[in-house]
């Protein structure tokens, strides 16, 4: 299959129709991991309580008798904190970020979730070179340089991959799910970069040009249609992540960052942006990435991520050890703007209770809830429920099924849950 620029579609080149929406595969191995985390943690107790018993136990040296380690040119995590990325399908296309593991609402740039259709590139900054042409008046090539002269823009954003959470949608998920092998296509950056408007006045955008593509320089030569007013309102062409250059696997030197869209249109590895006055039916948005309606036709461009939430504390593999307090606490995002309202429920949706917005809340970012519950110990059933300024609230999936026609795998943000068992164990268990 050729595209429409005579280059082989990616379909060719990999023979593979790994997509974004199954299921991660290695849920198993995260699972033994964290099992063997918590036993560990569950030893040290023991040990403990076995010290004041008058048992021997070998300690670590006191860190104020002994001098502390000089400094480090570059910093590392400390060996007692592991995160991991969670890869899914044999192909490797996609790594998810461990959200159960992280505090506040930014990802670390090396556990930012991943999706490629063809690898990461290796791409040498000094050679790159981004085109900009078609319905303008001075075709120009960009070196990274020339973008980073121009005023810059930086914002806190989430990027979401359209096929993330796609298990939820299965009738019988995997209670063994953790946020990560379920919603882990999510994370959050600081990005920096150009705005594309600077860029587009730069060039003489015609007034006429309704859609650019956006073509990447990856095996996979990606290319999405975006219309011309996401350009004029928040596109933008990133160099940096949290402070430093785009990772490899990000992107680097530089891609398109649409926030609030479906991260497939956020191109990366961009080499040619072309303005015209139509889509240019890339297979990305034609055969993939496309919504199934009831009546047998399809969705195409369905570019803005709804309002979804997901609860990452406490979830499966953890175990609540005993009744009392729990935090419960996690992330809301939605592509429209801001996050207005999260609602929790203890029992199923029987009744909910407003949770507390950690600040900043910020447009297009993910906002950080918490709920604080007394746990009786008994079975429970956790929900988080998200709202975004324009009022429009997270639906049940049922909800989405049925606005859907069969085979429906992307934009997957129907409520998520947990059920809580007495002894305290806790299973995927979306309503
Ligand atoms: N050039 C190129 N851009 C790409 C892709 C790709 O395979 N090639 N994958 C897309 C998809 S499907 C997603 S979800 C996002 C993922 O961005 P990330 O890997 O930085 O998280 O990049 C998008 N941009
Ligand atoms: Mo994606």
């Amino acid at each position: 299959m050729k595209d429409r620029n005579g280059e082989h579609a990616p379909e060719d080149l990999t023979g593979n129709d790994l997509e974004d929406g199954i299921e991660a595969s290695g849920g198993s191995g995260l699972t033994r991991r964290a099992l063997i985390a918590g036993a560990a943690a569950a030893a040290g107790t023991a040990i403990t309580a076995g010290a004041t018993r008058g048992l021997v136990v070998q300690e670590a040296p006191d860190p104020t008798k002994v001098a502390g380690a000089r400094p480090v040119v570059v910093g590392s995590r400390s060996p007692h904190e592991t995160p991991r990325k969670l890869l899914s399908g044999s192909m490797g296309g996609s790594s998810r970020t461990p959200l159960q593991d992280l505090h506040g609402i930014m990802t670390p740039a090396d556990l930012h979730f991943e999706r490629h259709h063809h690898g990461i590139p290796e791409i040498d900054p000094a050679r790159y070179r981004l085109l900009i042409h078609g319905m303008v008046d001075r075709p120009t090539l960009f070196t990274l340089e020339d973008l980073k002269r121009f005023p810059q823009v930086s914002k806190l954003l989430f990027i979401e991959c359209s096929g993330n959470g796609g298990g939820a949608y299965s009738p019988s998920p995997n209670p063994e799910n953790t946020p990560q092998s379920i919603d882990g296509l999510l994370s959050t950056s600081e990005w920096s970069g150009v705005a594309l408007s600077t860029l587009f006045e730069e060039v003489g955008a015609h007034a006429d040009a309704t859609w650019f593509l956006a073509e990447g320089s990856d095996a996979a030569v990606m290319g999405r249609s975006i219309p011309m007013e996401k350009a004029w309102d928040d596109a933008m062409i990133a160099y940096a992540q949290n402070g430093e250059a785009i990772r490899p696997e990000q992107g680097y030197p530089a891609r398109v960052f649409l926030p609030g869209w479906e991260g497939n249109a956020s191109v990366k590895w961009v080499r040619r942006l072309e303005l015209s006055d139509r889509p240019s039916m890339f297979r990305d948005e034609t055969s993939k990435y496309t919504d199934p309606l009831p009546d047998g036709t399809a969705r195409q461009f369905s570019f803005v991520m709804d309002a979804k939430s997901v609860i990452t504390y406490p979830t499966y593999p953890r175990r609540l050890s005993e009744p009392g307090f729990v935090e419960i606490s996690g992330y809301a995002w939605t592509g429209r703007g801001l996050i207005e309202r999260v609602e929790v429920s203890t029992d199923g949706g029987d009744s909910w209770h407003d949770a507390v917005l950690q600040e900043p809340v910020l447009p297009k970012c993910t906002t950080r809830f918490r709920h604080g519950w007394e746990w009786d110990g008994g079975p429970a059933h956790l929900l988080s429920r998200a709202t975004d300024e324009t009022g429009y609230t997270q639906p049940v999936r049922q909800q989405v099924l049925d606005a859907r026609g069969p085979g429906t795998r992307y934009h997957s943000n129907a409520i998520r849950g947990w059920r809580v068992a007495s002894d305290g164990s806790i299973a995927f268990a979306p309503v």
